[in-house]
């Protein structure tokens, strides 16, 4: 196959139709809910295995008529191949739909926890499932944006002001970071060796409604509506810089529709905060004691501290983070779980046990 030009200046896609992976989880969900309502104009494919992580129920509320869901794994390249090949077809009532002119790459194994306990299937699915997908936008000449993490970076010192940026060395220190680090460099390489259309980009830690019980805010926030006691790994140290998922999925269609061919974009809203301090404040809200809670086994290796700059993205493309009031925020992630139980009840259960057998 011919390379295509790597050096485009500024592609300005106007996707038509977008396949994305991973569109049952939490932040492919909040992508999906996000461009049915601020761009109407485009249809979706979402392709999503529904592993324990998805949920066919986040689309709930998004417009039938304008998109379809495909249960399926992206390992799967025969089926990545007949989604991708599709040429345009018609809605049930006679609408055209165009073929697929995007893909915007979520699906992924995303729980350091699990990748500790067992990291294959993180290499399965990370890695070669990102190629297989390659492969065919490859073959039919596809936009793809890549969806990753600011993990890829390792970690930062408690105590130093220093933030990730784009030219930071890649230094993963799990096995889930080191995954996505290895399906990043496919990306770049299938860019510079074959032309493909592609972007990147690495986001801080994401929080707001859908995201699993297993993750940090959530598990804290179900805990306690529950009766069972937060847990803090460790001293609680540690540093997350978190951003609410709405700004996340602003900031993709922004490297989408706007990034420059074969870019990375780091994606964060300076939202620094320690374990410690999160935690408290979920139990102030709630209306409990800031004391209350228990502190478990830390992950082994467990990084410290991450922190983006995000300027690249803010000065290249005009997209600023705007729901940056985190105790804002933290309370309406509250109110989200504490009215959709229906959402999450039944996982809960389970994942407490899987982590009481991990010591957490
Ligand atoms: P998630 O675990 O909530 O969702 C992942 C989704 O991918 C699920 O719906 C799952 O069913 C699907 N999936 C898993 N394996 C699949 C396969 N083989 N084929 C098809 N679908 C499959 O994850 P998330 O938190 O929404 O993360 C989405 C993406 O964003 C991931 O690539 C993750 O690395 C990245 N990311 C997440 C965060 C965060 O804070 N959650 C931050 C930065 C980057
Ligand atoms: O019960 C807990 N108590 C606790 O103190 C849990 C589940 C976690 N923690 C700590 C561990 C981390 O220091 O909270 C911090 C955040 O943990 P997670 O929510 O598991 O997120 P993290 O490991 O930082 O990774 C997240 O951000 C980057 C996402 O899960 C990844 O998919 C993303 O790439």
């Amino acid at each position: 196959m011919q390379s295509q030009n790597q050096h485009v200046p500024y592609d300005l896609c106007k996707p038509q139709h977008i396949l994305v992976t991973g569109g049952a989880g939490f932040i492919g969900a909040n992508f999906v809910h996000w461009v049915m309502k601020n761009h109407p104009e485009v249809y979706i494919t979402v392709l999503d295995a529904l592993t324990y992580a998805g949920r066919r129920s986040s689309l709930k509320g998004c417009d039938e008529s304008r998109y379809t869901f495909i249960h399926g794994d992206i390992c799967d390249a025969q089926l990545v191949e007949q989604i991708l090949a599709q040429p345009g077809k018609r809605t049930y009532d006679g609408r055209p739909i165009a073929p697929i002119d995007a893909v915007v790459h979520f699906a992924a194994e995303s729980h350091n926890d699990n990748a500790i306990a067992d990291p294959m299937p993180f290499l399965q699915t990370n890695v070669t499932g990102t190629a297989v997908l390659l492969q065919a936008v490859r073959k039919h000449h596809i936009r793809f944006h890549h969806i990753s993490t600011d993990e890829v970076y390792g970690d930062l010192s408690l105590d130093s002001p220093e933030k990730f940026t784009e030219h930071s060395p890649y230094r993963p220190s799990s096995p889930y970071a080191a995954s996505k680090a290895a399906s990043d460099h496919l990306v770049r390489s299938w860019f510079r060796t074959y032309g493909v259309p592609v972007t990147i980009s690495n986001c801080s830690n994401n929080f707001g409604p859908y995201q699993h019980v297993e993750k940090f805010i959530p598990r804290q926030i179900t805990n306690i509506l529950t009766g069972r006691p937060a847990k803090l790994y460790g001293a609680g140290l540690a540093v997350r810089d978190w951003i609410a998922v709405d700004d996340h999925c602003a900031a993709v269609w922004a490297v989408l529709t706007r990034g420059k061919l074969g870019e990375t974009y780091l994606i964060g809203a300076n939202g620094e905060h320690s374990n410690l301090d999160v935690l408290r404040l979920i139990l102030t809200c709630m209306g409990k004691d800031e004391h209350d809670f228990e502190h478990v086994a830390d992950r082994p290796g467990a990084d410290r501290r991450y922190a983006l700059d995000a300027s690249k993205i803010e000065r290249e493309l005009g997209w600023h983070p705007q729901h940056t009031q985190f105790e804002e925020q933290i309370e309406r992630t509250i109110a989200w779980y504490a009215s959709h139980q229906e959402w999450w009840i039944h996982d809960k259960a389970a994942t407490e046990r899987s982590y009481q057998l991990q010591g957490h």
